[in-house]
This record gives C-alpha cells, sequence and structure tokens, in this order.
C-alpha cells in the first residue's frame, strides 16, 4: 500500500477516577490518534504515551514530534508499504518505541481491513474472550481501596493488580488479601519504586499468596531483580525493563523474570509483542497483556493480542467504564469477567469521529509527502 497522509490527531479524556502510581497521579489521559490515509483505505492507531516521560522516556509530545519529523515523512517517501515492513523502515531512529508502535497499528488496521482479516486471526488468536483484571491505583486511605477493590470484584474482574511503593505496600496488600478469598488472584506493581535496600521488606510480600510481583525496580536494572527473584518466593515479573524480545530474552536467561508483561506499545508495535508472546511460549513462560489506561481503539488490539495462547493470566485489559464515562469507540463491556475480542476488520471497532472532533485538545495536523 502507499500512505498518502498522516493524521495526528489530539484528545483529551478524563478518567472516571484518579489513578495513581508510585510515578505520579493521573486524571485524565491526553490520548494521540494516528489516522493514516492510504490508496487501500484508512487505518486508525493509539499511541500509549503519557503526557510526562515518568512510566518510560516517552511521552506524547515527544512522540508526536518524533512522527512528524522523521517516521512520517520516511514512511511517506515510500511507494509501497505493510505493516512487515515498519520495523525495518523506522529502524534508523533509535528507540522511540511508542511513537513507532502507533505508526505501525495504523498501518496494519488498514491492512487488514482492506484484507477482511481482523487483528485477532492476524495474531493467532485462539479465544473468543480474555479473562480480564483491573489495575487499582493508590488509594488515599485503606478503607477507600477497600471500596474501590469491592467495586471491581462486584462487577466480576478476575485478579486484581495493586499498586504498591514505600509507605503503601504490605498494609494495603494484607488488607485486601484479607477481603478477597485466600486464593483469589492478587498482585502488585510497584513500577520502580524499590531499590536492592529494601529487599528485606519486600520479602514479606510472600506472606500474602500473590501471582507475583511487577518491576521492583529500575528499568535498567536487570542485576537487581535477578538477585531478588532469588531471594523472594514470589515471582518476578519485569514491564517497564521489557522493551524487545532479545531483552526480554536475556532477562529471563538471567532469572531476572520468570513472568512477563507484554505491552505492544513499549516494545515498538504489536509485531514485536508477537515475537515475545511465541518465544515466551517455546520457554513455557507465562505471559499476560499489560495496558497503558487505552481508549477502546488501544483496547481492541490489546484484547485481541490477549486472546493468543501464551496469555495464560488474567491481563489489564478492564472495561472502558473502568476509566471513562465515553469511549472514543464501542464500549468494551465485562461480562463474567471477561471482554468479547472484536471480530471486524483490523482492530473491529469504529472511532467515533464526532467524539474525537468534541473533544479534541487541537485541530487535527496532517502530514503529507513534501
Ligand atoms: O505499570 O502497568 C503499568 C498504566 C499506565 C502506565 C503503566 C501501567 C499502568 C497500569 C494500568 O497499571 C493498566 C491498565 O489498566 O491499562
Ligand atoms: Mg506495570
Amino acid at each position: 500500500m502507499k500512505v498518502l497522509a498522516v493524521e495526528l490527531h489530539r484528545v483529551a479524556i478524563p478518567l472516571v477516577r484518579p489513578f495513581e502510581t508510585s510515578f505520579g497521579r493521573q486524571t485524565g489521559r491526553q490520548v494521540l490518534l494516528v489516522r493514516v490515509r492510504t490508496d487501500i483505505g484508512d487505518g486508525w492507531g493509539e499511541c500509549v504515551a503519557g503526557s510526562d516521560p515518568v512510566y518510560s522516556s516517552e511521552y506524547v509530545d515527544g512522540c508526536e514530534n518524533v512522527i512528524r519529523h522523521y517516521l512520517a515523512p520516511a514512511l511517506l517517501a515510500v511507494d509501497d508499504i505493510a505493516a512487515e515492513s515498519i520495523a525495518a523502515l523506522f529502524a534508523f531512529v533509535i528507540g522511540h518505541r511508542m511513537a513507532k508502535a502507533v505508526i505501525e497499528t495504523a498501518v496494519l488496521d488498514a491492512q487488514l481491513r482492506a484484507a477482511d482479516t481482523s487483528f485477532a486471526s492476524y495474531f493467532g488468536a485462539e479465544r473468543t474472550e480474555v479473562d480480564c483484571g483491573v489495575s487499582v491505583g493508590i488509594a488515599p486511605t485503606i478503607p477507600a481501596l477497600l471500596d474501590e477493590v469491592a467495586l471491581y470484584v462486584a462487577k466480576g474482574y478476575r485478579r486484581i493488580k495493586l499498586k504498591i511503593k514505600p509507605g503503601w505496600d504490605l498494609e494495603p496488600v494484607a488488607a485486601v488479601r484479607e477481603l478477597l478469598a485466600p486464593d483469589a488472584l492478587l498482585q502488585v506493581d510497584a513500577n520502580t519504586a524499590y531499590t536492592l535496600l529494601d529487599l528485606d521488606h519486600l520479602r514479606r510480600l510472600d506472606d500474602y499468596n500473590l501471582l507475583l510481583i511487577e518491576q521492583p525496580f529500575a528499568e535498567d536494572d536487570i542485576r537487581s531483580h535477578v538477585f531478588l527473584a532469588g531471594a523472594i518466593s514470589t515471582p518476578v515479573c519485569l514491564d517497564e525493563s521489557i522493551v524487545n524480545t532479545e531483552l526480554a530474552l536475556d532477562a529471563l536467561a538471567r532469572g531476572a523474570t520468570s513472568i512477563i508483561n507484554i505491552k505492544a506499545g513499549r516494545m515498538g508495535g504489536y509485531l514485536e509483542a508477537l515475537a515475545l508472546h511465541d518465544a515466551c511460549v517455546e520457554q513455557a513462560v507465562p505471559v499476560w497483556c499489560g495496558g497503558m489506561l487505552e481508549t477502546g481503539l488501544g483496547r481492541a488490539a490489546n484484547v485481541a493480542l490477549a486472546a493468543l495462547p501464551g496469555f495464560s493470566l488474567p491481563g489489564d485489559t478492564s472495561a472502558s467504564d473502568r476509566y471513562f464515562a465515553e469511549d472514543i469507540t464501542e464500549p468494551f463491556v465485562l461480562r463474567e469477567g471477561r471482554l468479547a475480542v472484536p471480530t471486524g476488520p483490523g482492530s473491529g471497532v469504529t472511532v467515533r469521529e464526532e467524539l474525537v472532533s468534541a473533544w479534541a485538545q487541537r485541530p487535527v495536523e496532517l502530514l503529507r509527502e513534501i
């Protein structure tokens, strides 16, 4: 296909409740949506980058900039492109994986819509619905946390993930474990808030039958994760550190992680996420699908990915109403703790363009070949 134009849409969407992690508190999302206009039809993608470079080095204005000045010009300059060749086309730009991922996804959406194929069938999905967990932010008080967790349990979520940080860890985990059945699926995510000096403290999490502890240490500190994994019984799961398949295989071989949180945006796109999934299946390493508070657009692709056979743990693929009062696509609705995998061509969802323009932070930016 030939990409004729790249549109950058910026939308601000409030969250139904603030989301607090060890790296900050968020009350809404400033989302970058990309539409590619091609000779075989249009495709959409959602950039997962946050407003600030605090989860990773990427942030939404930075993604926009690298797309505007490097990725879109490279894409618009080629006469024939397919999603499978995007990574090679963009290899001249170092890093900027979330920026690359949104373009690759939009191109894949256009390509699959034209071929009347869903993301799920292209990915090799085997399930028609996926088990869902929910990521619960740091709350102002323990009672407020318990209220929020009880709400999600009542809605049917199959796994609870608690955000933790120094000063908000053992107490909330103990209280939530008390609220849940002893064998209910419970895990924690530290978003790099600890160091090895906290080892004895983190070991106390072993008392709560946790599925895993996600990313306790810095993104580039594989060595400390190896040490922790050898010193506690709770499995260690990496998120931020896993930026490509090769690094994931290295972390696995070194024993830094025994479970992996797969997020396509963090890895440069769904094709790299598929490669990691396949490598993990080969090594019998369980994986689950992470989330970045996506709208229905990004969620559609995540749900399709989570339907692959290696995704053996519930993902952070929650329903639209966990995030937004109104979604920019048809909403994802939880049924018996599961979301249905979209079956239509491409992402299978439709962007509600009237909402995208009503909520726009600024006019659409149109990039064309110069
Ligand atoms: O660490 O998994 C994370 C949200 C934004 C950035 C990082 C993370 C998260 C979540 C929420 O935990 C996952 C979701 O519900 O989308
Ligand atoms: Mg995480």
